[in-house]
């Protein structure tokens, strides 16, 4: 009879592992992108786990560059339906899409404040790439970089006080952050190779990006004052663009690894690397959509 309990014990509790273990392994929160598969760009959502994959702008016209808000409830992204790269916002259904933009130059690569109240990206609209803050409703635009050089990929810190990206003012591309104005630069990366498209850990102390310091583009991450600097990939295709999840526990990115642009994830220390979509288009741009409550 013991035995037997002992048995039963010993279930329970292989049970209980095994459920843990599948929880961690996959995520609440949504997953953007963009893919060609429908003959040209447009912005899609998944399930963290690759199933649910939906279209939702919909449209005859170029979609890109998707962000959603640090609620789940809205998606910005880059649209040139009229007739420019233009930043939009609609509901994360793909409902209501709003140009906030609507100027002639080059608007592309928006992300949400964590307050949910503002959108940075970038433009050339006063000659050359620079970073720009609007509120959300595209009203008070206001240019927080001025370098000659591009500015680029702008990316909030968990409170809202500085943004992190990328710029080759100094003549390579090499990660920055700013206060949220703009003001106190300070340069994070300083090395010969180019690194691009930085994304802000949600506990604030680590950032992840993209460096072809050892031959070819691979995912990184550092500390936010650039100490511990260390790669996550090993492929000789391109691992790039990558994103954090809101929960702190992935990191979603493109690689070529399978012959064409594919969405793949894996864990913050690099581990279990899963690819999310398997579709001979280009699938590229990850960023979370986060899922609140539950
Ligand atoms: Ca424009
Ligand atoms: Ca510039
Ligand atoms: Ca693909």
């Amino acid at each position: 009879m013991r035995q037997m309990q002992f048995a039963i014990l010993v279930a329970v509790v292989i049970i209980a592992l095994t459920g843990v273990d599948r929880a961690q392994s996959s995520s609440r929160h949504k997953v953007l992108f963009q893919s060609t598969r429908d003959g040209h760009s447009q912005v899609y959502v998944m399930n963290a786990d690759g199933t649910g994959q939906v279209n939702l702008t919909n449209t005859p016209s170029v979609d890109y560059h998707p962000h959603g808000s640090p609620d789940g409830s809205k998606v910005t992204f880059v649209s040139r339906r009229d007739g420019n790269n233009e930043i939009y916002v609609m509901n994360a259904d793909g409902s209501t899409q709003l140009n906030l933009t609507k100027n002639p130059a080059s608007d592309i690569d928006p992300t949400f404040s964590p307050d949910g109240k503002k959108i940075a990206f970038d433009s050339d609209r006063d000659g050359n790439v620079e970073i720009y803050v609007m509120d959300v409703d595209g009203t008070n635009v206001r240019r927080i970089t001025n370098s000659p050089g591009i500015d680029s990929h702008p990316d909030w810190s968990p409170d809202g006080s500085r943004i992190v990206f990328y710029s080759n003012r100094d003549n390579n591309s090499q990660l920055y952050i700013m206060n949220a104005d703009g003001t106190n630069v300070v340069r994070v990366t300083h090395d010969s190779s180019e690194d691009l498209f930085p994304s802000w850990s949600p506990d604030g102390k680590q950032i992840v990006f993209q460096s072809n310091r050892d031959g070819n583009p691979e995912i990184y991450v550092t500390n936010v004052d650039g100490s511990r600097q260390r790669r996550l990939t090993a492929n000789t295709v391109d691992d790039i663009a990558p994103w954090w999840s809101p929960d702190g526990l992935f990191i979603a990115f493109r690689s070529d690894r399978d012959g064409n642009g594919e969405i793949y994830r894996m864990k913050a220390d690099g581990s279990e690397q899963v690819r999310l979509t398997t579709h001979p288009a280009a699938d590229a741009n990850a960023r979370w959509l986060p899922v609140r409550g539950k």
